[in-house]
């Protein structure tokens, strides 16, 4: 039975990924951390320690305080954030990893490590861009995410270590905000059509970007770490996708609930850049083949569930 830490668990995946690997493997075999203190409103009950996961001798009191032997690495800065504070971001991003990968080969932990649509660059093929794909991304989201895949590659190979991981486009959930992302507009947008009727997006309406449903995620994240290894010849960093949509798209199928809604654009430079540097839509047949990857929300599916959701949330007055 594994027993796992989460890193990096207060946030936008880590949120949702502790409640679902509690129910899958048992409140008491997962552990949350976060660099954060736990907040009430957080993930429920079970076990969560403070943590700067760039502090090894912690991390390994941890390890073997709970006899961890999986490790979901999800504590990171995104892109927009990275980008105010490059040197921080690649102090957490990649110090942070080296810290969990040199713990983890100590005491034989398997590792979970996203990755990202970000780690591509604007020399990359844009539409449908293949799981082996060049990549010179130009912002340090995106060199960290490259070298963290490297990192996690070599640890593999020169260790033998369980390292395994995914590159996810925009997430999109309804329980926690993100994060400081190129793609959060995804999300907030829902939040403004259901509180306010409309939404000023910060991407142009035609910017397509890779976007997935926190379900489909968290199966993505979950299913990975139970497959075959001797099925995986990519094993980290696998394209994963579920669709492709820009801000107009979004927009079209959300008036199908909320006729009047409208949007309006106030586009922020740094993000757009971001945006336009990263492709449009990913091929995911290695994931598909590797390990059975196959999402199952698409942009009607995960619109009609969001703006339900919220919307039940504002008759309670909890929105
Ligand atoms: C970000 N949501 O916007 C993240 C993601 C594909 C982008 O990595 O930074």
């Amino acid at each position: 039975m594994k027993r796992i830490l989460i890193t990096g668990a207060l946030g936008q995946i880590g949120s949702e990924l502790t409640v679902e690997l509690r129910k899958r493997y048992g409140t008491d075999k997962v552990v949350a951390s976060d660099l954060r203190p736990d907040s009430p409103t957080g993930i429920g009950d079970g076990p969560f320690e403070q943590l700067d996961c760039r502090d090894g001798k912690a991390l390994l009191g941890l390890v073997r305080k709970y006899r961890i032997d999986t490790i979901y690495h999800l504590a990171a800065l995104l892109s927009a954030v990275a980008e105010k504070n490059p040197q921080k971001a690649w102090d957490i991003n990649l110090n942070g990893l080296y810290t969990v990968l040199e713990v983890a080969r100590e005491e034989g932990c398997a590792v979970f490590t996203p990755s990202s649509i970000g780690s591509f660059g604007p020399t990359t093929v844009k539409n449908f861009t293949p799981q082996d794909s060049p990549q010179r991304p130009n912002s340090m989201y995106g060199v960290t995410k490259v070298a963290g895949e490297l990192l996690c590659d070599y640890y593999h190979h020169r260790f033998g270590l369980d390292t395994r991981g995914v590159r996810y486009p925009g997430l999109i959930s309804n329980q926690t905000p993100p994060g400081g992302g190129t793609t959060d507009y995804a999300v907030d947008i829902y939040y403004s059509a259901v509180k306010e009727g409309r939404y000023t997006c910060f991407l142009k309406g035609d910017t397509y970007l890779d976007m997935m449903y926190m379900p489909d995620a968290l199966k993505a994240a979950i299913d990975i770490m139970e497959a075959n290894p001797e099925r995986l010849r990519h094993r980290n960093a696998f394209n994963v996708t579920a669709m492709s949509f820009c801000p107009e798209d979004q927009a079209a199928y959300i008036r199908k609930y909320i006729p009047d809604f409208e949007i309006s654009y106030v586009v922020d430079p740094v993000r757009q850049a971001l945006a336009n540097s990263w492709p449009n839509s990913l091929e995911d047949y290695a994931a598909r083949v590797e390990w059975g990857w196959e999402p199952v929300f698409d942009l009607e599916m995960m619109t009609r569930d969001m703006l339900q959701t919220l919307e039940k949330r504002k008759k309670e007055g909890i929105l």
